[in-house]
């Protein structure tokens, strides 16, 4: 009977070592914590700004950051998640490129037992326990400050053409949204063409390119980025017209080069996006890994810019 008890609490012994020396139960054996990143692509500037934010916090708050970049693929996204939970890291952080079909991974997630954090882009889904918050913007809001300035700022019937970002992605259905809301009072304005140019550069020229060969009666252009609406300048320079004067142009994120767009008059009105959360990211990362409560939505700030705005902000621009 000793021998098969000695035996039986050697392997619980084992069993008990092997679950708590990988980690599972909280940081590595240094008491460093490990983030898995999966990044939607690298598509925009905003974007750009954002990676370089999670980057840089990480490395100041001393959290090893496993990142990777779907190029715009929910499918890679997932298969990153899965990669994550077999590496058994502290905590899962993405920004979900579209806003459903996640639920099963985040289910595999939970009995992992690893938190989720959404930052940027939310998910459409029944269950809210897979994920323990959401930091980013509220897109909704993002298109009503484009709809007011515009509504604001026209004077007579106004034909808008729509610059969506990527279909299914929680900021082109909300901008969407938002912008719709805020211009239904007023019957002078009408969206008469909306496309998705997939948050790139070369998406908004080709829409606007589009619209241009079959529309000759455009007054504005609503983009849900900065890099689509730069994409439509290239394409209405082209047409011969003149960006910001013959054709109106409103954006959502302000990067640089939205911004000095704008300063330059070739853009009229931007609503900014904040891409800097890799700060706050690594707080709550750190307060999930010790089990917290947070809030389950933190919303950052953000504002507008006029082209005199910008001229007078682009110096203290962070990206
Ligand atoms: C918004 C973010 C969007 C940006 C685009 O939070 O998800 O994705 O507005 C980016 O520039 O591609």
């Amino acid at each position: 009977m000793k021998k098969y008890t000695a035996a039986a609490a050697a392997i619980v012994l084992a069993a008990v070592t092997a679950c708590g020396a990988d980690g599972s139960d909280g940081a590595g054996d240094d008491g460093t914590l490990t983030l898995g990143f999966a990044q939607v692509g690298a598509e925009s500037g905003w974007r750009t700004a954002n990676t370089e934010s999670i980057q840089q916090a990480a490395e100041e708050a001393g959290i090893d950051l496993q990142f990777s970049d779907a190029q715009q693929k929910q499918e890679n996204q997932i298969r990153s998640i899965r990669s994550y939970i077999q590496q058994d890291v502290d905590v899962i952080a993405f920004s979900p490129v579209v806003e459903t079909g996640w639920d099963a991974v985040l289910l595999e997630a939970q009995r992992a037992d690893i938190p989720v954090i959404l930052t940027d882009r939310a998910i459409d889904s029944e269950d809210d326990s897979l994920y323990e918050t959401f930091l980013g913007s509220d897109f909704v809001e993002e298109g009503r400050k484009a709809g007011r300035w515009l509504v604001d700022n026209s004077d007579g019937p106004t034909n808008v053409v729509e610059l969506q970002g990527t279909t299914g992605a929680a900021p082109a259905i909300d901008r969407k949204e938002g912008f719709e809301e805020a211009v239904s009072g007023s019957s002078d304005i009408e969206v008469i063409a909306t496309q998705d140019g997939d948050f790139t550069r070369s998406g908004g020229k080709e829409v606007m390119e589009a619209f241009l060969n079959s529309h000759d009666d455009i007054d504005v252009v609503y983009a849900h980025n900065d890099d689509m609406g730069l994409g439509a300048i290239e394409a209405i320079r082209a047409a011969g017209l003149e960006p910001g004067e013959d054709i109106r142009i409103i954006t959502v994120d302000a990067v640089r080069a939205g911004m000095e767009a704008l300063a330059e008059g070739e853009i009229n009105f931007i609503v900014e996006c904040n891409p800097l959360l890799g700060e706050q990211l690594m707080e709550l990362v750190e307060q999930v890994a010790a089990g917290e409560e947070v809030t389950k939505r933190i919303e950052v700030e953000e504002t507008t810019f006029t082209q005199e705005e910008a001229e007078a902000a682009l110096p203290d621009r962070q990206y």
